[in-house]
């Protein structure tokens, strides 16, 4: 018998499940080696803690690890559904929620390691998280993709964390969620195999439809976003927000420092800015998270789903 702790938390509507104790051994090195050392030697806490019956589809994962930079005040590893992420806005503001819960850090600014690099973030007095997020920039403009049942879909590649499409005209509204994650999904599968990627051949993994806000005095825009495991991200989706941040840059639309209000298919909203650097802009990502429940979980050798009921489609 195995038992596990961990600290559930939503942000914006999105879940985190944030594992402090337990987790198994995945060495010293940095957090690029350990999470290949979890993929490949350790999968079943992934697949423990998101399939049914602990977990859900939509739920991202995040083990908290003791980071090799002392001046970090965690590592940390992101997973899914299908697999391990490299960067996860949402779940990190969910992680500064959970260690302020636990205890571990107050306000002011804290710096994490990831497997994509450090990135800090603000616990700020209003209990609300400001991310600093790794280097994002547009990659590629106006791409077009050939879509079953739909034809030619033009957008833009940028990275944000994570690789996505971004696609703008669409009506982003909960009454809409079947349409839009049929939609999302063929672009996803027609990228794939149209072999449209990012730099160095990275997977497109997230798909983003814009469209129009519920109400202009509280948002610029609202977001839909399809993650890697075919669901959707309840959050405005940190890592899409700097994505879109890097679009806005490259087509002059946003000056640096200037507030984006970001909407999610739910409603709730992330107030998003950047600072231009060499290579891309740094964005800034600001957002609320709340704990929902502080678990131990039992994972008994004899249960036979111990491990989950069963993959999804994508791992
Ligand atoms: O907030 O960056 C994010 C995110 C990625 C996948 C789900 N949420």
């Amino acid at each position: 018998m195995t038992q596990i702790k961990y600290i559930d938390s939503h942000t914006g509507g999105e879940p985190t499940r944030v594992v402090h104790t337990g987790t198994p051994d995945l060495g010293n090195g940095s957090m690029t080696d350990r999470l290949e050392r979890l993929k490949d030697d350790h999968d079943w806490l992934r697949q423990a803690l998101i399939r049914e019956p602990r977990g859900y589809d939509w739920l991202v994962g995040a083990v908290l690890q003791i980071p090799c930079d002392q001046a970090c005040v965690a590592g940390v590893i992101f997973f899914n559904n299908a697999g391990y992420l490299g960067m996860c806005g949402h779940g990190l503001i969910g992680v500064v929620e959970t260690l302020a819960f636990l205890g571990r850090i107050g306000a002011g600014e804290h710096l994490f390691e990831t497997s994509v690099g450090v990135v800090s973030a603000i616990l700020h007095e209003d209990c609300t998280v400001s991310i600093n997020n790794v280097v994002s920039y547009r990659y590629r403009q106006q791409v077009s993709v050939d879509v079953p049942n739909e034809g030619t879909v033009t957008g833009d590649i940028a990275w944000g964390g994570n690789w996505f499409f971004l696609v703008g005209g669409e009506k982003v509204d909960p009454s809409n969620v079947a349409r839009l994650l049929s939609r999302s999904r063929r672009i996803m599968t027609a990228l794939d195999s149209q072999q449209i990627t990012g730099r160095d051949g990275g997977k497109i993994d997230h798909v983003e439809l814009f469209g129009e806000p519920t109400d202009i005095a509280k948002a610029d825009s609202r977001s839909f976003v399809l993650c890697p495991g075919g669901e959707y991200d309840r959050s405005p989706c940190g890592t899409g927000t700097s994505a879109k941040l890097s679009c806005l840059a490259a087509d002059h639309k946003l000056a640096p420092g200037d507030v984006w209000r970001q909407e999610s298919i739910v409603g709730s909203v992330f107030e998003g800015s950047y600072q231009n650097v060499t290579d891309g802009i740094v964005p800034t990502i600001r957002g609320r998270a709340y704990v929902t429940a502080d678990t131990s979980c039992v994972i008994s050798d004899v249960d036979p789903f111990r491990f989950g009921v069963r993959p999804t489609a994508d791992e």
